[in-house]
């Protein structure tokens, strides 16, 4: 039985006084007991998350970090700067990092390692372009990104990582895949799991994420293979963000 996970990614949204609004809501609602929260907030907010945060069930993560354990890196972060400051898990190869910052699959593989040396839950972002799904190259896209890393890592890692499938063209868009659509790639990606290995593929939680919002989110959620939701725009209003979360439940 897979546990949904809902994740907010605020990208460079937000503010301090957003992180303690969400901090007092969250501490006045009762969350679904099946359903598991995390907010991946800017690196700045880290700290005060964990404290604003630290009474809810919600899990406080990061959005990148870097390949590297320390040293003259200017402006990197490092697994264990996140950790130390309360992150326990970190978005790696968002389809945003892939394309504006050229983080290749080379670059994502180091960073999933990296994560995961720090005890970190890595949260690797997979996903297609509008040309690649009209050239009808969707799966060998997602599935090639899926085992650039999964391939350079052994059981136990494997077992430790999270995937998202963000299809590109819904990011930010407001056109979000239909559940059949997003379905599809999540069966895709289980299958090809399952030749690792079956109890690897049974336990992995698959996120769907593309213009997730509070009105779309169940049926999408709803889906055997959709294990929960990164949330961007949508998790940056605290009712519809709540309100994504209880529909997990
Ligand atoms: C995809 C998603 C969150 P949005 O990037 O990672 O953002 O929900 O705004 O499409």
């Amino acid at each position: 039985m897979r546990m949904p996970l809902i994740a907010g990614n605020w990208k460079m949204n937000g503010s301090l006084s957003l992180v303690e609004e969400f901090g007092r809501a969250f501490a006045g609602v009762s969350l679904p007991v099946n359903v598991e929260v995390a907010l991946m907030v800017p690196f700045p907010y880290l700290g005060v998350a964990g404290q604003a945060l630290g009474e809810t069930a919600v899990t406080v993560g990061a959005q990148t970090l870097s390949d590297r354990p320390a040293g003259a890196f200017t402006g990197e972060v490092s697994g264990a700067m996140l950790r130390e400051c309360g992150a326990r898990l970190v978005l790696v190869g968002h389809s945003e990092r892939r394309a504006l910052f050229g983080e290749d699959d080379a670059a994502v593989l180091a960073r999933v390692q990296a994560a995961l040396h720090e005890g970190l839950t890595p949260v690797l972002c997979v996903g297609e372009t509008l040309e690649e799904r009209e050239a009808g190259r969707t799966e060998a896209v997602v599935l090639g990104q899926l085992e650039a890393v999964f391939e350079a890592l052994d059981t136990a890692e494997r077992s430790r990582l999270i995937v998202a499938y963000e299809p590109v063209w819904a990011i930010g868009t407001g056109r979000t895949a239909t559940p059949e659509q997003a379905q599809a790639v999540h069966a895709a990606l289980r299958e090809r799991l399952a030749r690792y290995d079956e109890t690897l593929a049974d336990g992995m939680r698959l996120l769907y994420g593309g213009s997730m919002k509070a009105d779309n989110a169940a049926e999408l959620l709803a889906q055997p293979d959709i294990d929960g939701g990164l949330v961007g725009g949508a998790s940056l209003k605290v009712d519809d963000f709540l309100a994504i979360c209880q529909s997990a439940g």
